[in-house]
């Protein structure tokens, strides 16, 4: 086995089952774990779940169960069977509640305990629910919490604290020294200035709750969540120090601060990164139960393909920066990417040694020039991905296969394949071994097409280095060649729902159609001179291949009223006719279906 690799993902709540957010994590940090097992590393891969939050609780009782733990049992099968859906290669999934945490839990109590680092304190604060966090008064709207809108508890009572504050000067320190330790570079920024404003001691348990770890020796007290979700990470100690911890920039302050500070105190390893991705937002909006705009992943998976919703995560998205999800560009990425590049490089290329070379790679040999610049690629994506550079790695496997596209293109083979059967061959050779190189680099993002494009090659995927070996030799045979991708009708972009105030914005009104002509030299285009009650207007309407002047004019239309004019073909267009439009292009106009007096109001 090479070196050790540990990365993690957040373990998450299960107040709800997981959205698009949870997936995004979720799927990044798989292809990276698959990616370095595929290096021939020791991987270890870490998911799971928070259950011992008071959200618990709260959900247990608003879906009907009187025991926490038998919801919390529900609700880690439904998490667990999306993670099957997307293809999740975790190595270990753990659950808060489950005994194992649990002692590592107290064990790093006592140990902290033991060596001076807790003293037990009254704590007179403001605790909000939803945050699992103490906020300051400081950070209030209105008495409410910013995030959840909802006013924090006021929380007196003797907890235990964790002395904090004396971590400061070291994290500084660490942070500085280990420009690697948070990343991106604006997250480190963020933390180094929020430990210079000063850390406070923090109190890390409950005094009579209900729900969560106890206290050793103290019966009447339970852990904080986050202190006890944090030592999650600890479980396969083997693997300890974790290489990346993944997770997003709304739970950075407890990754950067308070576990690096814990793990000093304990006078354990740090991880070697944080890495804080940004926030998905669905067309624009914030992901949120009450904004109704969740989105399952599995309906993705099952609506498009588990692979390609993989791809879009991982391409979309600049890993880092917040980015917005639409169902519409996830088509245009298919279409675009995955189907006209990727896919018709590979089925050019495998169609045409199945018509041609009778399903074996021809003789050939390595085109230097040509197979340089491919192991250059690789070497850059693999630094890419080492650098955690995710988003500019997948655009790089996406160049490597138009520059497939191009070399196929500049060699022409269908051409030449008939009058010099030997540059045909050179160039088939070498693009059949590009495409072993591209099944290669894009199983860990696509494990299944992966798979079925190894299938296609005859050809077992082992290890990275083989993607920069020409080792698809002449005259095995591969496969039977079948598109990998089926394009798809772009999804329009869901409309976001307007309020009644923004609808009456719209001057939308009858009018009668009083003549009406084509325009000369167009066909789709008509004027029509409409009778608005009080005003008549021009207006230019394009349906003139669907309707004749004379299906037009005496019909009670819709008009948008006060749209601003536009000239079309030299005619000033003063409002606007509705129309319908089917899939297929036809086109109904709207017609009022009783006589109503010319310029009344639509609304
Ligand atoms: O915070 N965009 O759990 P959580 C991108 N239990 N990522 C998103 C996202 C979005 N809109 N929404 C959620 C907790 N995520 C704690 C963690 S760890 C010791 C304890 C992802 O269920 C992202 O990874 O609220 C974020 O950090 C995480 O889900 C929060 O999950």
């Amino acid at each position: 086995m090479g070196k050790k690799f540990y990365i993690t993902t957040p373990i998450y709540y299960i107040n709800a089952e997981p959205h698009i957010g949870h997936a995004y994590t979720t799927v990044i940090a798989d292809i990276f774990a698959r990616w370095h097992r595929l290096k021939g590393e020791d991987v270890f891969f870490l998911t799971g779940l928070d259950e011992n939050s008071v959200k618990t609780v709260q959900a247990a009782k608003a879906h009907g169960f009187s025991d926490p733990q038998a919801y919390a049992d529900w609700m880690a099968e439904k998490w667990i069977s999306v993670w099957k859906t997307l293809n999740i290669s975790y190595d270990d999934f753990i659950r808060t509640t489950q005994e194992r945490h649990k002692q590592n839990v107290r064990a790093l109590f006592t140990r902290l305990r033991e060596r001076g680092e807790l003293y037990k304190g009254t704590y007179r604060g403001l605790y909000c629910e939803g945050c699992e966090a103490y906020l300051s008064e400081e950070e209030l709207v209105d008495g409410k919490c910013p995030l959840h809108k909802t006013p924090p508890r006021k929380v007196e009572e003797e907890n235990f604290f964790f002395r904090l504050s004396k971590y400061q000067d070291a994290l500084l320190e660490h942070i500085k020294k280990n420009p690697d330790f948070i990343q991106p570079e604006s997250r480190r920024n963020e933390i180094v200035s929020f430990i210079q404003q000063g850390l406070k001691d923090v109190s890390i348990t409950r005094h009579g709750a209900q729900w969560g770890i106890e206290v050793p020796g103290e019966p009447d007290q339970r852990i904080w969540v986050w202190f006890d979700a944090l030592i999650n990470y600890l479980l396969p100690r083997d693997y300890w120090p974790a290489d990346i911890h993944l997770i997003a920039k709304d739970i950075l302050r407890f990754h950067c601060v308070i576990w690096p500070a814990m793990l000093m105190a304990a006078g354990y390893e740090l991880p070697k990164c944080i890495f804080a991705h940004g926030f998905m937002t669905v067309n624009g909006q914030k992901i949120s139960k009450s904004l109704g705009n969740t989105i399952n992943p599995v309906y993705l998976a099952q609506k498009y393909s588990t692979d390609v919703l993989r791809y879009f995560f991982a391409r979309e998205i600049s890993f880092g920066q917040d980015g917005d999800f639409s169902e519409e560009n996830l088509c245009k990425r298919l279409n675009d990417e995955l189907a006209d590049i990727l896919g018709n490089f590979v089925h050019r290329v495998l169609t045409f040694i199945k018509n041609y070379f009778d399903g074996r790679v021809p003789e050939g040999e390595v085109d230097e020039e040509f197979w340089s610049q491919v192991v250059s690629k690789i070497d850059k994506i693999d630094e890419l991905m080492e650098r955690v550079a995710i988003t500019q790695a997948v655009m790089e496997i996406l160049m490597l296969a138009k520059i497939g596209n191009e070399y196929f293109q500049k060699h022409s083979p269908w051409e030449t394949v008939k009058s010099d059967q030997k540059r045909a061959a050179m160039c088939l050779y070498n693009a059949v071994n590009l495409v072993k190189s591209l099944c290669i680099l894009i199983t860990p993002f696509m494990p299944s097409t992966g798979k079925e494009l190894a299938n296609q090659l005859n050809y077992e995927v082992t290890s990275l280095d083989q993607a920069r070996q020409p080792d698809l030799k002449p005259g095995h045979a591969i496969g039977q060649p079948k598109p990998l991708f089926s394009k798809v009708k772009a999804v329009k972009k869901e409309n976001s729902r307007i309020s009644l105030e923004e609808f009456k914005k719209l001057d939308l009104r009858v009018a009668r159609v009083v003549s009406a002509e084509r325009i000369s030299g167009t066909t789709r285009l008509l004027k029509l001179e409409i009778d608005l009650g009080d005003e008549s207007r021009t207006l230019v309407a394009g349906i003139g291949d669907q309707y004749s002047p004379e299906d037009l004019v005496g019909k009670n239309i819709v008009v948008v009223a006060n749209l601003k004019p536009a000239k079309i073909r030299g005619v000033v267009s003063d409002g606007m006719l509705l129309a319908a439009e089917d899939e297929k292009g036809k086109i109904a106009v709207l017609v009022s279906d009783k006589e109503v007096k010319p310029g009344s109001k639509v609304k």
